[in-house]
Protein backbone atom coordinates (compact mmCIF):
# COMPACT_ATOMS: atom_id res chain seq x y z
CA UNK A 1 0.00 0.00 0.00
CA UNK A 2 1.35 3.40 -1.18
CA UNK A 3 2.50 5.71 1.85
CA UNK A 4 -0.59 8.17 0.52
CA UNK A 5 -3.35 5.34 0.74
CA UNK A 6 -2.00 4.23 4.42
CA UNK A 7 -2.29 7.56 5.72
CA UNK A 8 -5.90 8.51 4.17
CA UNK A 9 -6.82 4.95 5.83
CA UNK A 10 -5.32 5.84 9.32
CA UNK A 11 -6.66 9.61 9.18
CA UNK A 12 -10.76 7.80 8.47
CA UNK A 13 -9.96 5.83 11.41
CA UNK A 14 -8.01 7.41 14.11
CA UNK A 15 -8.18 11.60 13.39
CA UNK A 16 -9.14 13.67 16.13
CA UNK A 17 -9.58 17.65 15.68
CA UNK A 18 -11.68 18.46 18.75
CA UNK A 19 -10.52 21.35 21.40
CA UNK A 20 -8.88 18.87 23.88
CA UNK A 21 -6.91 16.36 21.40
CA UNK A 22 -5.43 16.02 17.83
CA UNK A 23 -4.59 13.43 16.02
CA UNK A 24 -3.43 13.38 12.43
CA UNK A 25 -1.29 10.89 10.57
CA UNK A 26 0.74 12.71 7.66
CA UNK A 27 4.03 11.28 5.17
CA UNK A 28 6.81 12.45 7.21
CA UNK A 29 10.55 12.61 6.05
CA UNK A 30 11.54 10.14 3.64
CA UNK A 31 7.98 9.22 2.93
CA UNK A 32 7.37 7.32 6.16
CA UNK A 33 4.39 7.97 8.06
CA UNK A 34 4.12 10.11 11.22
CA UNK A 35 1.39 10.91 13.38
CA UNK A 36 1.11 14.09 14.66
CA UNK A 37 -0.29 14.32 18.36
CA UNK A 38 -1.40 17.34 20.56
CA UNK A 39 -3.30 18.08 23.48
CA UNK A 40 -3.61 20.10 26.77
CA UNK A 41 -0.66 19.22 28.11
CA UNK A 42 1.75 17.98 25.23
CA UNK A 43 2.74 17.55 21.88
CA UNK A 44 4.42 14.74 20.30
CA UNK A 45 5.67 13.58 16.70
CA UNK A 46 6.14 9.63 16.10
CA UNK A 47 6.88 7.31 13.00
CA UNK A 48 5.17 4.67 12.19
CA UNK A 49 8.23 2.58 11.13
CA UNK A 50 10.12 1.82 14.69
CA UNK A 51 6.97 3.05 16.91
CA UNK A 52 9.34 5.98 17.40
CA UNK A 53 9.22 8.93 18.64
CA UNK A 54 10.81 11.78 17.57
CA UNK A 55 9.05 14.61 19.69
CA UNK A 56 7.70 15.17 22.75
CA UNK A 57 7.00 18.65 23.96
CA UNK A 58 5.41 18.98 27.62
CA UNK A 59 3.46 22.12 27.76
CA UNK A 60 5.61 25.22 29.53
CA UNK A 61 8.91 23.10 28.69
CA UNK A 62 11.65 22.76 25.72
CA UNK A 63 11.83 19.99 23.45
CA UNK A 64 12.80 16.72 25.68
CA UNK A 65 13.84 14.58 22.93
CA UNK A 66 16.88 15.10 20.26
CA UNK A 67 16.62 14.14 17.22
CA UNK A 68 19.73 14.24 14.69
CA UNK A 69 19.77 17.39 12.22
CA UNK A 70 21.57 14.59 10.72
CA UNK A 71 19.11 11.66 10.93
CA UNK A 72 18.43 9.65 7.85
CA UNK A 73 14.89 8.81 7.12
CA UNK A 74 14.32 6.09 5.23
CA UNK A 75 12.41 2.63 4.86
CA UNK A 76 14.39 0.04 6.70
CA UNK A 77 17.08 2.61 8.56
CA UNK A 78 17.30 3.49 11.78
CA UNK A 79 16.57 6.79 12.66
CA UNK A 80 19.49 8.39 14.58
CA UNK A 81 17.99 10.68 17.84
CA UNK A 82 14.05 10.19 19.47
CA UNK A 83 13.51 6.70 21.48
CA UNK A 84 14.65 3.54 19.09
CA UNK A 85 12.20 0.84 20.44
CA UNK A 86 15.27 -1.94 20.77
CA UNK A 87 13.84 -5.20 20.72
CA UNK A 88 14.28 -8.42 20.67
CA UNK A 89 17.49 -8.06 21.92
CA UNK A 90 19.97 -5.51 22.78
CA UNK A 91 23.37 -4.50 20.82
CA UNK A 92 24.81 -7.17 18.68
CA UNK A 93 22.89 -10.31 18.25
CA UNK A 94 24.78 -13.22 20.26
CA UNK A 95 24.68 -15.51 17.84
CA UNK A 96 24.83 -13.89 14.16
CA UNK A 97 26.41 -10.85 13.87
CA UNK A 98 25.09 -10.43 10.32
CA UNK A 99 21.29 -9.66 12.09
CA UNK A 100 20.72 -6.06 12.65
CA UNK A 101 22.17 -4.13 16.05
CA UNK A 102 19.16 -3.88 18.68
CA UNK A 103 16.91 -5.87 16.48
CA UNK A 104 14.31 -5.36 14.16
CA UNK A 105 11.66 -3.75 15.84
CA UNK A 106 13.21 -0.01 15.46
CA UNK A 107 13.33 -0.51 11.48
CA UNK A 108 10.15 -2.24 10.95
CA UNK A 109 6.50 -0.35 9.89
CA UNK A 110 4.45 -0.59 13.20
CA UNK A 111 1.03 -1.04 13.14
CA UNK A 112 -2.18 1.03 14.69
CA UNK A 113 -4.28 -0.78 17.00
CA UNK A 114 -5.71 1.70 18.98
CA UNK A 115 -5.78 5.81 20.07
CA UNK A 116 -7.84 6.90 23.52
CA UNK A 117 -8.49 10.29 24.16
CA UNK A 118 -7.98 10.01 27.75
CA UNK A 119 -10.40 11.87 30.23
CA UNK A 120 -7.53 13.15 31.90
CA UNK A 121 -6.70 15.22 28.43
CA UNK A 122 -3.57 12.37 28.00
CA UNK A 123 -3.51 10.77 24.28
CA UNK A 124 -2.78 7.16 23.95
CA UNK A 125 -1.82 5.40 20.45
CA UNK A 126 -1.58 1.83 20.44
CA UNK A 127 0.94 -0.08 18.17
CA UNK A 128 1.31 -3.29 17.24
CA UNK A 129 4.50 -5.03 15.08
CA UNK A 130 3.71 -6.98 12.12
CA UNK A 131 5.92 -10.07 11.80
CA UNK A 132 7.19 -10.12 8.20
CA UNK A 133 9.10 -13.60 6.40
CA UNK A 134 12.50 -11.52 6.90
CA UNK A 135 11.79 -11.01 10.53
CA UNK A 136 10.65 -14.25 11.59
CA UNK A 137 13.57 -16.09 9.91
CA UNK A 138 15.45 -13.90 12.39
CA UNK A 139 13.02 -14.30 15.22
CA UNK A 140 11.25 -17.97 14.87
CA UNK A 141 9.05 -18.07 17.72
CA UNK A 142 5.42 -17.08 17.95
CA UNK A 143 5.25 -13.88 19.90
CA UNK A 144 3.20 -10.61 20.39
CA UNK A 145 4.94 -7.08 20.19
CA UNK A 146 2.38 -3.87 21.35
CA UNK A 147 3.93 -0.85 22.45
CA UNK A 148 1.11 2.00 24.31
CA UNK A 149 2.60 5.81 24.65
CA UNK A 150 0.76 7.68 26.65
CA UNK A 151 1.47 11.49 25.74
CA UNK A 152 0.73 14.02 28.20
CA UNK A 153 2.66 16.14 30.92
CA UNK A 154 4.42 12.86 31.22
CA UNK A 155 5.58 10.77 28.68
CA UNK A 156 4.81 7.02 29.30
CA UNK A 157 6.05 3.79 27.30
CA UNK A 158 4.69 0.54 27.67
CA UNK A 159 6.57 -2.11 25.63
CA UNK A 160 4.36 -6.00 26.17
CA UNK A 161 5.99 -9.20 24.68
CA UNK A 162 3.52 -12.01 24.55
CA UNK A 163 4.73 -15.51 24.27
CA UNK A 164 2.47 -17.52 22.63
CA UNK A 165 4.48 -20.33 21.87
CA UNK A 166 5.31 -23.37 23.34
CA UNK A 167 8.20 -22.76 24.55
CA UNK A 168 10.00 -19.95 26.85
CA UNK A 169 11.86 -16.94 24.88
CA UNK A 170 14.66 -14.83 26.03
CA UNK A 171 14.10 -11.49 25.27
CA UNK A 172 16.72 -8.34 25.08
CA UNK A 173 15.26 -4.97 24.81
CA UNK A 174 15.55 -1.22 25.47
CA UNK A 175 13.95 2.30 25.02
CA UNK A 176 17.05 3.67 23.84
CA UNK A 177 16.00 7.22 24.54
CA UNK A 178 18.12 10.11 23.13
CA UNK A 179 17.22 13.30 25.32
CA UNK A 180 17.79 16.88 24.29
CA UNK A 181 20.35 18.69 26.68
CA UNK A 182 21.46 22.21 26.93
CA UNK A 183 25.35 21.30 26.98
CA UNK A 184 26.72 17.94 27.90
CA UNK A 185 29.43 20.21 30.37
CA UNK A 186 26.38 21.31 32.18
CA UNK A 187 24.75 17.63 32.71
CA UNK A 188 24.63 15.14 35.30
CA UNK A 189 22.84 11.88 36.08
CA UNK A 190 21.66 10.68 39.48
CA UNK A 191 20.30 7.49 40.28
CA UNK A 192 23.12 5.37 38.78
CA UNK A 193 25.53 6.01 42.43
CA UNK A 194 27.54 2.68 44.11
CA UNK A 195 26.62 0.48 41.04
CA UNK A 196 28.53 -1.44 39.10
CA UNK A 197 28.65 -1.26 35.63
CA UNK A 198 29.98 -3.10 31.77
CA UNK A 199 32.50 -0.89 29.98
CA UNK A 200 32.39 -1.03 26.47
CA UNK A 201 34.59 1.13 26.05
CA UNK A 202 36.87 -0.83 27.72
CA UNK A 203 36.06 -4.58 26.34
CA UNK A 204 33.02 -4.64 28.91
CA UNK A 205 35.46 -4.48 31.84
CA UNK A 206 33.29 -4.40 35.14
CA UNK A 207 33.73 -1.09 36.74
CA UNK A 208 32.01 0.63 39.81
CA UNK A 209 30.53 3.89 39.76
CA UNK A 210 30.88 6.61 42.43
CA UNK A 211 28.83 9.35 42.75
CA UNK A 212 26.77 10.77 39.95
CA UNK A 213 27.66 10.19 36.17
CA UNK A 214 29.21 13.20 34.28
CA UNK A 215 30.38 13.35 30.82
CA UNK A 216 33.80 14.62 29.35
CA UNK A 217 34.49 11.49 27.07
CA UNK A 218 33.18 8.72 24.82
CA UNK A 219 30.99 7.29 27.23
CA UNK A 220 29.07 3.59 26.84
CA UNK A 221 27.88 1.73 29.83
CA UNK A 222 26.00 -1.08 31.19
CA UNK A 223 24.76 0.06 34.33
CA UNK A 224 23.55 -3.44 36.39
CA UNK A 225 20.75 -3.72 38.76
CA UNK A 226 19.63 -0.42 38.49
CA UNK A 227 15.80 0.14 39.01
CA UNK A 228 16.22 3.48 40.99
CA UNK A 229 15.18 6.48 39.45
CA UNK A 230 17.18 8.22 37.13
CA UNK A 231 17.62 12.01 36.81
CA UNK A 232 19.29 14.16 34.48
CA UNK A 233 19.84 17.62 35.67
CA UNK A 234 20.35 20.21 33.07
CA UNK A 235 21.99 23.19 34.46
CA UNK A 236 22.03 24.88 30.65
CA UNK A 237 18.76 24.43 30.79
CA UNK A 238 17.45 24.71 34.03
CA UNK A 239 15.43 21.45 34.01
CA UNK A 240 15.51 18.38 34.79
CA UNK A 241 14.19 14.80 32.75
CA UNK A 242 13.01 11.97 36.09
CA UNK A 243 13.31 8.62 34.18
CA UNK A 244 10.93 6.06 36.22
CA UNK A 245 10.94 2.04 35.14
CA UNK A 246 9.87 -0.98 35.76
CA UNK A 247 10.31 -4.32 34.44
CA UNK A 248 14.13 -3.00 33.95
CA UNK A 249 17.17 -4.15 35.87
CA UNK A 250 19.93 -2.46 33.52
CA UNK A 251 20.40 1.54 32.42
CA UNK A 252 22.67 2.35 29.31
CA UNK A 253 24.57 5.58 29.34
CA UNK A 254 25.80 6.56 26.05
CA UNK A 255 27.59 9.20 24.54
CA UNK A 256 29.76 8.99 21.53
CA UNK A 257 31.77 11.96 22.20
CA UNK A 258 33.73 14.13 19.40
CA UNK A 259 36.06 11.05 17.16
CA UNK A 260 33.22 8.18 17.24
CA UNK A 261 30.19 11.04 16.52
CA UNK A 262 31.97 12.45 13.76
CA UNK A 263 32.46 8.59 11.95
CA UNK A 264 29.49 7.98 12.26
CA UNK A 265 28.10 10.48 9.90
CA UNK A 266 24.43 10.65 11.08
CA UNK A 267 24.98 12.28 14.59
CA UNK A 268 25.55 16.16 12.90
CA UNK A 269 27.86 18.32 13.71
CA UNK A 270 28.65 18.76 17.22
CA UNK A 271 25.66 17.05 17.60
CA UNK A 272 27.02 15.19 21.09
CA UNK A 273 27.13 18.26 22.87
CA UNK A 274 23.29 18.00 23.06
CA UNK A 275 22.64 14.83 23.53
CA UNK A 276 22.98 12.21 26.06
CA UNK A 277 21.61 8.74 26.39
CA UNK A 278 20.01 6.92 29.09
CA UNK A 279 18.42 3.75 28.42
CA UNK A 280 16.01 1.74 30.22
CA UNK A 281 16.82 -2.06 29.37
CA UNK A 282 16.80 -5.61 29.81
CA UNK A 283 20.71 -6.12 28.45
CA UNK A 284 23.08 -8.08 29.43
CA UNK A 285 22.48 -10.48 32.16
CA UNK A 286 19.39 -8.84 32.80
CA UNK A 287 17.59 -10.67 29.25
CA UNK A 288 14.31 -11.69 30.46
CA UNK A 289 12.73 -15.10 29.69
CA UNK A 290 9.10 -15.46 29.11
CA UNK A 291 7.17 -18.72 30.12
CA UNK A 292 4.66 -20.00 27.06
CA UNK A 293 1.63 -18.33 27.46
CA UNK A 294 3.12 -15.08 29.77
CA UNK A 295 4.25 -11.71 28.73
CA UNK A 296 6.34 -9.36 29.77
CA UNK A 297 5.98 -5.30 30.37
CA UNK A 298 8.72 -2.96 30.22
CA UNK A 299 7.03 0.33 31.57
CA UNK A 300 9.62 3.79 31.31
CA UNK A 301 7.81 7.21 32.62
CA UNK A 302 9.40 10.27 31.50
CA UNK A 303 8.52 13.80 33.50
CA UNK A 304 10.36 16.93 32.89
CA UNK A 305 10.55 20.02 35.61
CA UNK A 306 12.01 22.87 35.30
CA UNK A 307 14.62 23.83 38.18
O1 LIG B 1 23.09 1.82 23.59
C1 LIG B 1 24.40 2.15 23.32
C2 LIG B 1 24.77 1.60 21.96
O2 LIG B 1 24.57 0.21 21.94
C3 LIG B 1 26.20 2.00 21.66
O3 LIG B 1 27.12 0.95 21.79
C4 LIG B 1 26.15 2.65 20.30
O4 LIG B 1 26.74 2.03 19.30
C5 LIG B 1 24.68 3.02 20.18
O5 LIG B 1 23.93 2.15 20.96
C6 LIG B 1 24.08 3.29 18.83
O6 LIG B 1 23.78 2.14 18.15
P1 LIG B 1 23.21 2.20 16.68
O7 LIG B 1 23.00 0.78 16.28
O8 LIG B 1 21.93 3.00 16.74
O9 LIG B 1 24.24 2.92 15.85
Amino acid sequence: MSTLSLIQQLNQQYALDNAKHQINFKAGRGDLPVVEVRNEHASALISLQGAHLLSWIPEGNEEAIWLSEDAKFAKGKSIRGGIPVCWPWFGAHEANPQYPAHGFARTSLWQIAETNALDNGNTQINFTLPFSSETKEMWPFDTKLDLQMTIGKTLQIELTTINNSSTAVKIGQALHTYFNIGSINNVSIHGLENTDYLDKTNNFKCKHQQGEVTISEEVDRIYLNTTADCVIEDNALKRKIIISKQGSHSTVVWNPWKEVSEKMGDLGNDGYKKMICVESCNAADDVVTIAPGQKYTLHVQYEAKNI
